[in-house]
C-alpha cells in the first residue's frame, strides 16, 4: 500500500508534529489494537497528559487519515476503568480476587522466585512463557523463556494464523502475500477485508475502481458480499476443500492448467489430480449448498483471469480439516501457475523483519532468538502430537497446554509467565482457566483486571502503544518510530521493561535483554543500515529503510524452492515422512465438525467471524463500541427462528457438550440455514466455553472455532 503513496506527501505531513494550540498537543502515534500488518497512523490530541481526542495520520501509509470503530475507541480503551496501574501480589486464596499493592522491586523478586523455585524442582521446561495476541514484544518474550532455559514459548498464533503459514510452507516452502496492486481478480475465500483490515479492504475498492473483479466465498452473507463482490459463493461451513477440489476439476478438465509451469515446478501433481477428478459439481452441490453452475463459473472466472489470486483467511482453518481445506484452495493457485508472477500471490523473501512486520530485508531477530536457544530441552508443549507444527513453528503449540497441564504428560508444567493471556480465547475456555489455576505459580501483565490476573500469584500493570515507544516496519520498505502520546498510567511499564526487570532479578546474565527495548531493536534491526539511530528514535514518522531490498519477482521461483523437493508441493513429502496414517499428502477432504452427535446436536455454530466493532475480548468493555452491538448475540436464519418459535431478542440457549451458554437471538439471513455465529469473548456468554478442547486439527492443533455442534433452544421453553 506505501508504494502507492508518495513518500515525500508522508513525510510532509508528517513534519507538522507538535503542534500546540490552547495548551494542546498533538502527537504522531500508532494504533496497535489490530493485526501487526497494517497498524494505523494516529494523531493523539494530548492536554494535560491527557488524551483528549483521537484522529487517523494524514499520509500515513496504511489509513491516510481514516480510523476505524476500534482505533476510534483507543482513546476509551487507554482509559478503560479497569486499568491494572500498580504491581499487585495475591494476599487471598487463588481466585479470591484478594490482592496488594506492591513495588517493582518485589514484583521481580517474587516473579523471579516463583519461577525459579519450580525450575528447580521440575526443571526449566516446567515454566511456560504465553502470550496473546499482542506482536509487538513476542520476540522479547521468546528470548527471556529461552534465556530462562524453558523451551516452552507459546503464543495465540497457535490457533490464529500459523495454519495458514503452515499451509504455504508445505505448498511453497514460503510464506505468500497477494500482490494486489497488480491482479485483476482476487478471490476473498474465508476472510471479510472490510471488516477485518480495512486497509486492504481500501485497496480492494481501488482494485474494483481500476476494472478488476472480486469473488466472495463466505458462509456468510458479509460486507465484503455486499461491498465488493462481483460474484458469490455460500458453501456451507467447513466445505471448502470439497468446492476447490470441485473448482481444481472444472480447471483441469477445461484445459486451464498451466502445464509448462507444472512440470517445470510442482510436485505430485499427478496423484493430487486423479484425487481431484473424483469431485464432481453435482456432489459438489449436495456437500457445499453452492449451486454448480456457481462453481463452474468462479473456476472459469479464476483461471481465466490472467493474473488472479486467492487470499483465504481464518475462516478457512479454524476447524478440524482447515489446514488440508487451505492446501486444498492453495493448489488451484499452483496448477495455474499462480506463484511467484505480478498479480499473484508473491513469496515473502523476508518473513519478518521486527515483530511480524516486514522491512524487506533479514534482521537479526532469529539470531536474537537462537543465540540462547536451551540446550537439550525438554520436547516443547504439543510438538509430539504435531509434528508438522514442531517442523514448522518454532514455539509450543499453545492449545494442548491444559491438557499437558492436567495430565502431567509428557512431563508437568508447573509455572506460567503470561503476557495478556485470556483462557477465554481458547477452547474449552473454563478447563484452560482451571488448568492454570493448578499451577504452582503464576504472573500476568496485563492492562486491565481479568480472570487470569484474577487467578495470578503477581499481576503487573503494563501499557499500550500510546503509552509506549514502538518500532514497525512497513512493507513498502519503510520503518516509523514512535514515541509515547502520554506518561504510563499509574505505575505501568511497558512489557518489555517488565521483561528487563525480570531478567536481571532472575539472574540470567543475558545482558542483552537486560538493556531494554531500544538496545535490544538496535540489535536485531542493525543490518537496516540506518546509520544514525538516534535520529531515527526521534523521527515522528516513518522514514525509508536504506537496506530493504525490492524484491526481484521471479527469482524464488528460478532457485531451489525450501520444500523436501525443491518443488512445490501437492504431495507433501514432510507430511507422508511422518507415516502416520491421520496425516495425508494430499489436501484430501473430510467433513471437519467435531465429533458431538448430529441427531442431538442438529446446528453448526462458527464462533468469531470479525464484528467492526470487536477485536477479541479487548473492546466488549468499551463503550463506544459495545453500542454498536449492545448484546452478545447469536445470528440465526429466520428459516430456523420461524420453526423454533425465536423472536428478535428473545433469550436462547446453546448447548454443547461441553456447557450451555445463553444469550440473546439475532434473526439475520446473515446466517444460513442450520448455522449459526456469534462472536467470542464475552463473560456473559462465553463462546469458547462450549468447544471442545480435544477437536483439534491433526495437522496443525488449530480448534474447532469455527465449526462446532450445538443445539439452540428458547431459554423459557427449557
Ligand atoms: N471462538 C473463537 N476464538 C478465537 C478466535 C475466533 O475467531 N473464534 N480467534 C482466535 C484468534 S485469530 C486470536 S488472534 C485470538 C486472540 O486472543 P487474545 O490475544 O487472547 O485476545 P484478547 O482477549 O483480546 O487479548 C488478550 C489480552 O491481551 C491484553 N493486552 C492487550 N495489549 C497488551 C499488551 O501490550 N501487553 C499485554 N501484556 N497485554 C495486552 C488484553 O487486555 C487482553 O486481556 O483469539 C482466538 N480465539
Ligand atoms: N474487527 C476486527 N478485526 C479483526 C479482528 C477482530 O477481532 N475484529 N481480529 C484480527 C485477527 S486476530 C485475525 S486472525 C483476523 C482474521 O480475519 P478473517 O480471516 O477475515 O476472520 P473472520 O472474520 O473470522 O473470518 C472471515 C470470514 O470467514 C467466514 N467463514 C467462517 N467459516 C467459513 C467457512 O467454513 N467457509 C468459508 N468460505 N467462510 C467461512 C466468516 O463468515 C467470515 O466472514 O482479523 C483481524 N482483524
Ligand atoms: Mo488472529
Amino acid at each position: 500500500m506505501l508504494n502507492l503513496i508518495n513518500r515525500f506527501t508522508i513525510l510532509q505531513a508528517l513534519e507538522v508534529a507538535d503542534i500546540t494550540d490552547n495548551g494542546i498537543i498533538i502527537k504522531h502515534t500508532m494504533c496497535d489494537i489490530c493485526t501487526p500488518g497494517p497498524h494505523c497512523g494516529v494523531d493523539a490530541y494530548v492536554k494535560d497528559g491527557r488524551i483528549i481526542k483521537l484522529e487517523g495520520t494524514k499520509g500515513f501509509p496504511s489509513n491516510d487519515g481514516k480510523l476505524c470503530a476500534r482505533g476510534a475507541a483507543g482513546r476509551q480503551y487507554v482509559y478503560r476503568s479497569d486499568r491494572i496501574t500498580r504491581p499487585m501480589r495475591r494476599v487471598g486464596p487463588r481466585g479470591s480476587s484478594e490482592f496488594e499493592p506492591i513495588s517493582w522491586e518485589e514484583a521481580f523478586a517474587e516473579t523471579a522466585k516463583g519461577l525459579n523455585a519450580v525450575k528447580e524442582q521440575y526443571g526449566a521446561a516446567s515454566a511456560a512463557f504465553i502470550c496473546g495476541y499482542t506482536k509487538w514484544f513476542r520476540p522479547f518474550l521468546h528470548r527471556l523463556a529461552y534465556s530462562f532455559g524453558s523451551p516452552n514459548y507459546l503464543t495465540e498464533s497457535s490457533g490464529c494464523y500459523w495454519s495458514g503459514v503452515m499451509a504455504n510452507r508445505s505448498i511453497f516452502g514460503v510464506t505468500t502475500a497477494p500482490d494486489l496492486m497488480n491482479t485483476k481478480l482476487y478471490v476473498a475465500w474465508g476472510s471479510n477485508p472490510p471488516i477485518h483490515a480495512f486497509p486492504l479492504a481500501r485497496n480492494l475498492i481501488a482494485l474494483k475502481k481500476r476494472g478488476g473483479k472480486i469473488i466472495v466465498i463466505d458462509s456468510r452473507n458479509t460486507q465484503s458480499v455486499q461491498m465488493l463482490a462481483d460474484l458469490v459463493l455460500r458453501p456451507r461451513l467447513g466445505t471448502d476443500g470439497y468446492l476447490a477440489h470441485a473448482m481444481a476439476r472444472v480447471i483441469i478438465e477445461s484445459g486451464l492448467h498451466d502445464e509448462a509451469f507444472i512440470k517445470k515446478y510442482v510436485h505430485g501433481f499427478e496423484q493430487y489430480k486423479q484425487y481431484a477428478m473424483g469431485f464432481d459439481l453435482a456432489s459438489a452441490e449436495k456437500v457445499t449448498g453452492v449451486p454448480a453452475e456457481d462453481i463452474r463459473t468462479a473456476a472459469l472466472m479464476f483461471a481465466e483471469t490472467d493474473p488472479s489470486l486467492i487470499s483465504p483467511g481464518t475462516g478457512i482453518t479454524q476447524r478440524k480439516n482447515g489446514f488440508n481445506n487451505y492446501r486444498a484452495i492453495m493448489s488451484l493457485m499452483a496448477i495455474t501457475g499462480r506463484f511467484d508472477r505480478m498479480g499473484t500471490i508473491l513469496p515473502n523473501a523476508y518473513e519478518t523483519t521486527f515483530c511480524g512486520s516486514n522491512g524487506g530485508f533479514k534482521s537479526f531477530e532469529e539470531e536474537f532468538i537462537d543465540s540462547v536457544r536451551p540446550k537439550n530441552a525438554r520436547q516443547t508443549v504439543g510438538l509430539e502430537q504435531f509434528p508438522l507444527f514442531r517442523d514448522m513453528m518454532d514455539e509450543g503449540q499453545g492449545m494442548t497446554l491444559a491438557s499437558q497441564i492436567l495430565s502431567e504428560k509428557p512431563y508437568p508444567i508447573k509455572a506460567a509467565f503470561c503476557t495478556g493471556v485470556n483462557n477465554r480465547m481458547y477452547p474449552d475456555s473454563k478447563q484452560y482457566l482451571r488448568a492454570l489455576e493448578s499451577l504452582d505459580f503464576i504472573a500476568s501483565t496485563e492492562l486491565f483486571w481479568t480472570d487470569i490476573c484474577k487467578i495470578s500469584d503477581i499481576v503487573m500493570p503494563v501499557c499500550t502503544s500510546y503509552e509506549r515507544a514502538e518500532i514497525k516496519c512497513y512493507a513498502g520498505k519503510f520503518i516509523n518510530y514512535t514515541s509515547p502520546a502520554i506518561e504510563p498510567l499509574g505505575e505501568s511499564k511497558t512489557d518489555v521493561e517488565v521483561f528487563s526487570g525480570l531478567a536481571k532479578s532472575l539472574e540470567l546474565s543475558d545482558k542483552l535483554l537486560e538493556s531494554g527495548y531500544d538496545a535490544c531493536a538496535r540489535y536485531i534491526l542493525s543490518p537496516s543500515g540506518i546509520k544514525d539511530w538516534e535520529a531515527f528514535r526521534t523521527s515522528d514518522g516513518p522514514i525509508p529503510i536504506p537496506n530493504a531490498q525490492k524484491y526481484i519477482v521471479g527469482s524464488y521461483l528460478e532457485g531451489a524452492l525450501k520444500t523436501p523437493t525443491g518443488k512445490i508441493e501437492l504431495f507433501s513429502q514432510l507430511i507422508a515422512s511422518y507415516k502416520r496414517p491421520d496425516l495425508n499428502p494430499l489436501p484430501i477432504y473430510i467433513d471437519s465438525c467435531d465429533d458431538a452427535p448430529q441427531s442431538e446436536f442438529d446446528f453448526v455454530m462458527c464462533a468469531g467471524a470479525r464484528l467492526p466493532n470487536t477485536i477479541h475480548s479487548r473492546l466488549h468493555e468499551v463503550s463506544w463500541t459495545r453500542l454498536l452491538r449492545p448484546k452478545a448475540s447469536v445470528d440465526i436464519n429466520p428459516i430456523d427462528a420461524d420453526r423454533l418459535g425465536i423472536s428478535q431478542e428473545d433469550e436462547v440457549v446453546i448447548s454443547t457438550p461441553v456447557n450451555s451458554i445463553s444469550l440473546a437471538a439475532n434473526i439475520t439471513e446473515t446466517a444460513s440455514p442450520g448455522e449459526l455465529h456469534m462472536y467470542h469473548g464475552y463473560k456473559e456468554a462465553d463462546a469458547n466455553s462450549l468447544i471442545d478442547s480435544e477437536q483439534l486439527d491433526p495437522y496443525t492443533g488449530f480448534p474447532s472455532y469455527k465449526q462446532f455442534r450445538c443445539k439452540i433452544a428458547k431459554k423459557e421453553d427449557l
